[in-house]
């Protein structure tokens, strides 16, 4: 992968009608229908009577082309024409049009009917899939299509949305139907396409190849760009060159870990050979120091010697360092709500700790994909808190200083990420476990749309408002996880569907450097201390300068839906998925802010008449967000707020419990309340003595500040997008 600054981002190549020029970041490969049953003989394509000897032409470029863009890092996204077995997902006219042509002849099997490589066009059949030669490498995406266009009933869209893909280099068969149809669904959604000649064929080229390219750049570029290959060969051929030489790594010796666990510097090293062993022995000593350093971040640790066997299993399994799956060797965290099979799940809560038979998904996703599991993280009981200093398994404190909270409820987790023992960790937020702690620790906590990843296998805290929390070192860390976790999952009721409605890219011209975003109005931002002022006032700079403009909202569904969490009934919900009596049964054992908050909740006697008025309210709220989120030209694209008012002191915090906690969530607490995705960055920082006040705090060094980024449900990408923007932004000023 390009990592020198010589390389350029932007790349050109000659193209009709005029030069083609694509973002390498922003660029992917899509190879359409490269399927045995299209390019072999007796597969569906034959049988349909189309020309072998043509559609076989576009394999050889193809391959070079997929190589070539593999070598750079290029996204690669292979597309497979077809139907499920029963065929459900097939129209009739699809079925029946060309068989039932008065004067047919040759269609005498159609879609569905038992050919020589299995049923023609039906997913999991032989001659469905891939050819040898063009065989999907692990990471790379394939998306089944049950059209002619790779749009129509796919989440293409949406993957190349959650990859920031705006231009698209365009290969595959058959040039007339499936390519002609893709690039034209593609240019509706806003997509730069380049066709690339020689990678494209058909059944009738002598007739159609001509045509159907002409009709792509034909008006100054009706459809897209067309290029050679060659040109595109060339301009990559020169990047992979200068990429090479940037890789510091000889290729005799295996390299050593230089203790930058980033996900993609890691599957770096794991390409030139570094072995998980090495990581996990380096590993294991960070982990031992730190525990002197704060002996509250873990509930469990796997043993060095488990750890080590699950590493050297996993190189054994994956013996060619050209074929890793993403995750390959990445060590990570699971806050202690979130089952692993085998081992105690407590949620800090030791009367409802259980031994569960089966992990949860996320935890098998994460696994299936090599990464390596180290141990379970800290947490405030039952998940209910911000601040880090409601457990039983001691107080974690910031990784920037001892005296200051590391926030919660997923306390353990955001610091395991912040002190460098994991390069990611699963949590879950409600009403902010998964962005206050990541704020309070320097690095990235994203909350995707609820109901986008399982939470099946997760301790609820207030199931209908749950979500999974990812915590990384950096905004697209977060997103390659997202990328690999998101998915629907028909076991968990809160699942949302798969297909949605999706906006459209802007690819290029100031539309693509531009966004709107909002901010809470003064009055909400005065609870701020004023080191979080200054640094939020130096974010809305830096957001302009970014190409955001800032546009005026109303804050008031935000701010009332917030309100609903816990002074109205919804706190009530954090009960509902424990035993009737549990509270009276394990008041002795439970933690004493948590027994003072339940009795709290009890105390209300809140009626059903009142949570269906919450209830009502909620929709209400969430309709008014919606329209603040509007797609239009008043709608704002993100809302950004400080992750939290302030960094309160374990001090402060054990002195004044509830009121402290409250103050925290008062940027968090709408998130989920409303359905919307957010993701906490870092922001800078600040001195300690600037919020202190004390000048014996001189030499305490700084706290960071965070800001998240709201957005709409299901606009992840789009959020994540400008968060990255931000990020990027700051770590080259
Ligand atoms: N029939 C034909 O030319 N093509 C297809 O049915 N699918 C694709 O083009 N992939």
């Amino acid at each position: 992968m390009p990592t020198s600054k010589d390389v350029p981002s932007v790349l050109s190549i000659d193209a009709k009608p005029y030069a083609f020029s694509f973002p390498l970041r922003h660029t992917a490969l899509l190879v359409i229908d490269m399927q045995r049953d299209f390019l072999l003989a007796k597969g569906f394509g034959e049988i349909q009577g189309g020309n072998l000897e043509a559609v076989q032409a576009s394999i050889g470029p193809t391959k070079k082309l997929l190589e070539a863009c593999r070598g750079v890092g290029l996204a690669i996204v292979h597309t497979r024409e077809g139907h499920v077995p029963d065929l459900s997902d097939c129209p009739s006219s699809k079925l029946v049009r060309q068989s039932a042509a008065p004067d047919n002849t040759q269609h005498n099997l159609v879609i569905g009917d038992k050919g020589e490589l299995g049923r023609l066009l039906t997913r999991g059949e032989y001659g469905h899939d891939i050819i040898d030669e063009l065989q999907p490498l692990p990471g790379e995406v394939v998306i089944d299509k049950p059209g002619k266009g790779s749009f129509w009933n796919t989440d293409i869209l949406h993957k190349l949305k959650a990859r920031a893909i705006t231009h698209i280099i365009v290969s595959g068969v058959t040039t007339e139907c499936c390519f002609a149809t893709s690039i034209r669904e593609a240019n509706d959604r806003g997509f730069e396409c380049c066709g690339i000649e020689e990678a494209t064929s058909g059944y009738n080229d002598v007739n159609f190849k001509k045509s159907s390219l002409d009709m792509i750049h034909w008006s100054q570029g009706l459809f897209g760009f067309v290029s050679s290959l060659q040109p595109l060969l060339d301009v990559l051929a020169t990047l992979s060159i200068s990429s090479k030489s940037t890789e510091s790594t000889p290729p005799q010796t295996p390299p050593d870990f230089d203790g930058d666990l980033t996900i993609p510097s890691l599957q770096r090293a794991y390409k030139n050979g570094l072995s998980p062993v090495t990581l996990v022995e380096e590993l294991y000593k960070k982990i031992d120091a730190y525990k002197m350093i704060d002996p509250a971040v873990w509930i469990y640790l796997e043993t060095k010697d488990n750890v080590l066997e699950a590493a050297k299993t996993l190189a054994a399994k994956y013996p060619d360092r050209s074929r890793l799956p993403p995750l390959f060797g990445i060590p990570f965290s699971v806050k202690d709500s979130i089952d692993i099979a085998g081992l105690p799940t407590t949620t800090a809560c030791p009367p409802l700790t259980h031994i569960p038979s089966t992990s949860a998904v996320v935890h098998d996703q994460v696994l299936a994909e090599g990464a390596i599991f180290i141990g379970k993280t800290n947490l405030d009981q039952l998940a209910t808190g911000l601040t880090g200093c409601r457990s039983p398994y001691g107080i974690p404190h910031s990784i920037y200083n001892k005296d200051y909270i590391s926030g919660g409820s997923s306390s353990g987790n955001a610091v395991s990420v912040g002190a460098n023992l994991v390069s990611f960790s699963l949590a879950t937020d409600t009403a902010g476990s998964g962005r206050v702690p990541p704020g309070f620790n320097g690095v990235v906590g994203y909350k995707p749309t609820r109901g986008t990843l399982s939470f099946r296998g997760v301790t609820p805290a207030c199931l209908s408002l749950d979500c999974i929390a990812l915590t990384t070192r950096t905004v697209s860390d977060a997103r390659t996880l997202w990328q690999i976790l998101e998915a629907h999952d028909p076991l968990d009721p809160y699942s949302k569907p798969a297909l949605t409605f999706e906006r459209h890219v802007n690819s290029i011209g100031p539309q693509a450097r531009t966004f709107k975003f909002g901010i809470p109005p003064p009055e909400a931002l005065s609870l701020c201390s004023l080191p979080a002022r200054r640094k939020f006032n130096e974010t809305v700079a830096q957001l302009q300068s970014l190409g955001g403009a800032l546009t005026p909202i109303d804050w008031s569904p935000f701010q009332k839906a917030g309100q609903l969490l816990y002074d109205g009934t919804f706190v009530s919900e954090r009960l509902a998925s424990l035993p009737d009596d549990f509270l009276d049964r394990n008041r002795a054992t439970l933690h004493p802010v948590i027994v003072t908050l339940m009795n709290a909740v009890v105390a209300r006697n809140s009626t059903a008449a009142q949570v269906y008025r919450d209830l009502q309210a909620k929709v209400l709220y969430t309709r008014q967000a919606e329209q603040v989120f509007a797609y239009s030209g008043t709608g704002i694209d993100v809302l950004v707020v400080p992750t939290t008012p302030t960094h309160w002191t374990i001090k402060e915090v054990l002195a004044d419990p509830i009121r402290t906690n409250s103050i925290l969530g008062e940027f968090t607490h709408c998130g989920n309340v409303l359905d919307l995705c957010a993701v906490a960055v870092p922001a800078g920082e600040y001195p300690v003595k600037e919020l202190s006040g004390k000048d014996a705090d001189e030499s305490a060094g700084n706290l960071p500040f965070s800001v998240t980024f709201l957005g709409a449900a299901r606009l992840d990408a789009e959020v994540l997008e400008i968060a990255r923007r931000f990020e990027e932004g700051l770590s080259t000023k």
